[in-house]
């Protein structure tokens, strides 16, 4: 299994690879290059006789701050609008390849793990938390619905009302009781339509827009 990944470590210790996102400086937050290295790892891991179970961790204080806000925010102010479907497909790709995984995905997580990261470690098998642990499902804050599957995963692992209670707006109540009665690939289908409205919303950019220039955020409804 390659090793030689920048944004990620691989440490295989007896049948054991521990795989960890590894962007310290800005707590683990996903960017492209990152999403494709864990996806790259998780298929590499499933084919490999020799791994009987995956770790998944986060480097330093976090496990994961979500979707690089920065990344997007350059996307969002390019000339090239951000293409939704092409965009969480690569997400999606992610999320299929830990709940196939033939063997057990452990996501140890410290610190925060919010938006994607949270989601990414919804997906596994088992979670582990530390004592300092805070789990946060963030899109919310950005305008978005929960995506990576955290619609259908997060209502099935702690209730509906619980799910709804960290999560809740309109879009989101549509996608996570909508799930509840259809299987991953098709959630997954209702999340890319509900987040291609969301990711056009004016709440959506305002929201990026606050977090990078670090001031608190102006939503209107838009
Ligand atoms: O694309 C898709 O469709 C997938 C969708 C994904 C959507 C999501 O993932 S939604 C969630 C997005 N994430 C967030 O909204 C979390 C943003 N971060 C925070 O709110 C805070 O950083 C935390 C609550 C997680 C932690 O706060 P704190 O005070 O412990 O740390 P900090 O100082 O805010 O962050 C440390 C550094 O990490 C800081 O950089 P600096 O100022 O030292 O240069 C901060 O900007 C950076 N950082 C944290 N989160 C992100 C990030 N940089 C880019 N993207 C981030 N998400």
């Amino acid at each position: 299994m390659r090793t030689d990944f920048q944004n990620m470590l691989v440490e295989q210790d007896e049948s054991v690879v521990t795989l960890t996102m590894n962007r310290p400086d800005v707590l683990n937050a996903t960017n492209t290059l990152m999403l494709e290295e864990l996806t790259e790892a998780v298929e590499a891991a499933a084919d490999d006789e020799t791994i009987r179970c995956v770790v998944l961790t986060g480097a330093g204080r976090a496990f994961g701050a979500g979707q690089d806000l920065t990344e997007f925010g350059s996307t969002h102010a390019g000339n090239q609008p951000l293409k939704v479907s092409e965009h969480l497909a690569k997400y999606h790709r992610l999320i299929l390849g830990i709940c196939h995984m033939p063997k057990p995905v452990i996501a140890a997580i410290q610190g925060v793990a919010t938006g994607i990261s949270l989601n990414i470690a919804l997906a596994c098998d088992i979670r582990i938390a530390a004592d300092n642990a805070r789990l946060l499902e963030a899109f919310a804050r950005i305008g978005l619905v929960p995506d990576g599957g955290g619609g259908y995963t997060l209502p099935r692992l702690i209730g509906l009302g619980r799910a709804l209670e960290m999560a809740t707006y309109r879009l989101i109540k549509e996608l996570m009781y909508k799930s509840l009665d259809i299987d991953l690939q098709a959630s997954l289908r209702l999340e890319g339509q509900l987040q291609e409205a969301a990711y056009a919303t004016a709440d959506h950019r305002e929201a990026v827009d606050a977090f990078l220039h670090k001031r608190a955020v102006k939503f209107t409804g838009k």
